[in-house]
């Protein structure tokens, strides 16, 4: 089955023995019943299983061509689920420029309790090496990164961490299985914030990990099911609802990317403009070997370079609207200094590039005329 196929109808067979529905049922229910103890239908308790998740962990499974999926309250929960196969002492190599989010739980939850972590710039993968040891067991890749849109090569990684019997994990909310497969280069984990392009209508908080390995997807829903950070069924539908349109709703926010990079580009006031998809982006063409397109996300500084200039664009906004998250239908645009990456130190944040005057599009699928004229007239 191809990609957009897959998106429609991966995993999803007898969804309904019982009336023939077409989408799955909103299984609202905590529990089931049993005619005996340990007599039931496969489902026992909505935490450890229940059926309309079942449905869209299948549908993520197949569409990052894995073969286990896992689906969780939030891209943080499964991040944190993600952590939790590790124990104090081992030793985890981050890219230095991801999620502030990301970069919170890493330092003030999983470093209180003994991981280690290296943060470093992956961008010439040919650097991680120098940071394996003994201890280290997983390598953290975001790519394209949030919000710098770096591009880092993930087959390169792939074979470091198999050299090293370290597992690899990707972070793929920017790009979506649509673009990239991260297990299909050689990847161990593919992680998403489903919040953004998997749902894309802004209306739901949800995350995910899908793997190949049968023991590695045993320990992870272990740990989903221990610790218990599930997505409800009606958030599992609407997000199994979003994923029908990825294909088409993706292919929009690569066109309108592209008309608003560019755009920015051409604009004097508008000073360094970050999107993959520019031939002089440093990592151009491992971009293009592993991506399909380069997707809707795109940072920008102004050429006054000050946060009074970013403040006053954003407000300036009148189709744009400022927000944090991204993936939506609607556009948005955040000034991560403040908003998604306050959480990173000044001097941590400012030595990777997000200084005061980035600010970070989410571009819609809304006509790209109203789009670039609502730029224009916020720049003017
Ligand atoms: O918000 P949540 O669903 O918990 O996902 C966390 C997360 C993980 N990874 C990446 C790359 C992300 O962008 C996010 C969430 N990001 C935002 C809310 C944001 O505006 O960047």
């Amino acid at each position: 089955m191809k990609f957009n196929t897959k998106t429609i109808h991966g995993g999803q067979h007898n969804i309904d023995p019982a009336y023939g529905s077409v989408m799955p049922p909103i299984y609202q229910t905590s529990t089931y019943s049993q005619s005996t103890p340990g007599g039931h239908k496969g489902f026992e308790y909505s935490r450890s299983g229940n059926p309309t998740r079942a449905a869209l962990e299948n549908a993520l499974a197949s569409i990052e061509n894995g073969e286990f999926g896992l689906a969780f309250g939030s891209g943080l929960a499964a991040i944190d689920a993600v952590m939790k196969l590790f124990k104090p002492g081992d030793e985890i190599i981050s890219t230095n420029d991801l999620y502030g989010g990301s970069y919170r739980l890493f330092t003030k939850i999983f470093e209180g309790l003994g991981l280690k972590f290296h943060f470093i710039g992956m961008q010439d993968a040919s650097k991680i090496e120098a940071y394996i040891n003994e201890k280290t067991k997983l390598i953290w890749v975001e790519t394209p990164t949030n919000p710098m849109m770096n591009i880092i090569d993930i087959t390169a990684c792939a074979k470091l961490a198999k050299t090293h019997k370290v597992l690899l994990a990707v972070d793929n909310t920017f790009a979506t299985p649509y673009l990239q497969l991260p297990l299909d280069l050689g990847a161990d984990i593919v992680m998403h914030s489903a919040t953004k392009y998997l749902g894309g209508h802004s209306d739901v908080v949800m995350g995910s990990l899908v793997v190949k390995d049968k023991k590695l997807a045993d320990r992870l829903y272990f740990i989903q099911n221990a610790s218990g950070a599930v997505c409800g069924p009606q958030d599992s539908f609407l997000v199994l609802r979003g994923i029908k349109t990825l294909h088409i709703r993706m292919q929009r926010h690569c066109e309108n990317g592209e008309k608003v990079a560019n755009f920015l580009k051409s604009h004097p006031k508008v000073d360094k403009v970050y999107w993959p998809g520019f031939e002089d982006h440093p990592n151009y063409d491992i971009a293009k070997a592993q991506m399909k397109g380069f997707g809707g996300m795109i940072s920008f500084t102004t050429s006054e370079k000050t946060l009074e200039s970013a403040v006053k664009f954003v407000e300036n906004l009148k189709v744009f609207t400022l927000a944090e998250s991204l993936g939506g239908v609607e556009s948005l645009a955040g000034h991560p200094a403040s908003m998604t990456h306050a959480s990173i130190p000044k001097e941590e944040r400012e030595k990777i590039g997000v200084v005061d005057s980035l600010i970070r599009l989410s571009v819609g699928i809304e006509d790209e005329e109203d789009l670039i004229e609502d730029i224009k007239q916020a720049l003017g």
